[in-house]
């Protein structure tokens, strides 16, 4: 019988990614979608007739509890939240409800209605916020910069708490930035291939960004869903930290995607003190051994592949 994983943020980049493998590896997948006036349903388009979808909110714990009884899944993937780090400045309290608070529902749905179910935590490296130590790993203490990071860092500890306490199978994967072409535009990724694009073919004259010193270590979102599926395929729920081991600037971001249709970003980037924020997190970098050894997963994509890729399919999107 085919297995069944529930997705929650099955609309997200990494929804969709998740969505797409899991299909192809043979599962029953369900989708957990929250209403709105409009279809919001882009990055999925392609398979949509595949997935069962199910209308429910992470805010509302009846809708969690129908969407766990009605799909019985053997794997479910946390995947949803309020993701975008600047909004949890100006929404603090949604963010902690569905970011953090959110957790614990799908995790009550899962004791209730799915206690068998192996379950997917999405963690993130902005727990590490002001980090401790370099690079970073599974044990490295957390020290959250942004509310968003504040409740992910809830979202890790109570996915950890529940597999101490009721013995679930809950894995926690603390992932560092992913990109694909699939990236939401407000991103600072996505926001330079989308940018560079314009200026290429002529549709804008600027780039308006925040700090370009910034540091981060970005991966392949594509890479990075085959290591939220192998953590549970593995044998007991543990924390693993997913990232590529490199950390690159927005600059050398810049660089590359400017480079890459022949300009030079000087020419067309402004800092916009809009974009700093109120406390930034300057350097991160990941240590993936453990996912190595034990998981044996390992990044395909290069970062000069990864910022190419993402400016071609603007080009593209854009009629380039
Ligand atoms: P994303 O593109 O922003 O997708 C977020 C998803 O969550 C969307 O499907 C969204 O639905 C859904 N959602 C938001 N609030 C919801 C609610 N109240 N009820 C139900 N669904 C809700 O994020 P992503 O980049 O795919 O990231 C996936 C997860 O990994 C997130 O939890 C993120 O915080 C975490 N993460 C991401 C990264 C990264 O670099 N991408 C790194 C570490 C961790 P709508 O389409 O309806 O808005
Ligand atoms: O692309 P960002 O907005 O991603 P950020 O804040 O690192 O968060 C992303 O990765 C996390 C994993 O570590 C996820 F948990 C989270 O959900 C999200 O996916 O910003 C990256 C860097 C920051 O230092 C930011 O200050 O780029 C800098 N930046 C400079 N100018 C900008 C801009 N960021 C954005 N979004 N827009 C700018 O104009």
């Amino acid at each position: 019988m085919a297995k069944r994983a529930l997705i929650t943020g099955i609309t997200g980049q990494d929804g969709s990614y998740l969505a797409e493998y899991l299909l192809d590896l043979g599962y029953d997948v369900f989708g957990m979608v929250r209403r709105s006036s409009t279809e919001n349903l882009e990055r999925i388009d392609h398979i949509k007739n595949d997935i069962e979808f199910m209308q429910a909110d992470l805010l509302d714990q009846a809708s969690l509890d129908k969407a766990m009884d009605t799909s019985r899944p053997d794997e479910i993937y946390n995947l949803a939240a309020q993701s975008f780090v600047p909004t949890s400045w100006s929404q603090p309290v949604l963010t902690a409800e569905f970011t953090g608070l959110g957790v614990t529902r799908i995790l009550e749905s899962m004791r209730n209605f799915a206690p068998e179910a192996k379950f997917y935590q999405a963690s993130s490296s902005e727990m590490y916020g002001k980090v401790r130590e370099v690079p970073q790993n599974e044990l490295t203490p957390f020290h959250p910069r942004s509310p968003y990071a504040v409740a992910k860092a809830y979202g890790h500890h109570i996915t950890v708490n529940y597999r101490e306490s009721y013995g679930l199978f809950a894995a926690s994967g603390i992932l560092f930035n992913h990109e694909s072409p699939r990236r939401g535009r407000e991103f600072v990724t996505r926001k330079i291939t989308d940018g560079v694009a314009r200026i290429k073919l002529g549709m804008a004259e600027k780039l308006a960004l925040g700090t370009l010193d910034a540091q981060r270590d970005w991966g392949y979102a594509g890479d990075y869903v085959r290591a939220m599926h192998l953590m549970l395929q593995h044998d007991q729920p543990d924390d693993f930290v997913v990232a590529t081991g490199q950390t690159h600037s927005v600059r050398n971001f810049l660089e590359v995607a400017f480079n890459h249709v022949g300009l030079n970003y000087e020419d067309y980037v402004v800092q916009d003190p809009r974009y700093m924020r109120p406390a930034e997190v300057d350097q991160l970098i990941g240590d993936n051994s453990k996912a190595r050894q034990i998981l044996g997963w390992e990044p395909t994509v290069s970062f000069e592949q990864l910022v190419t890729m993402m400016v071609d399919s603007d080009l593209q999107l854009l009629g380039g």
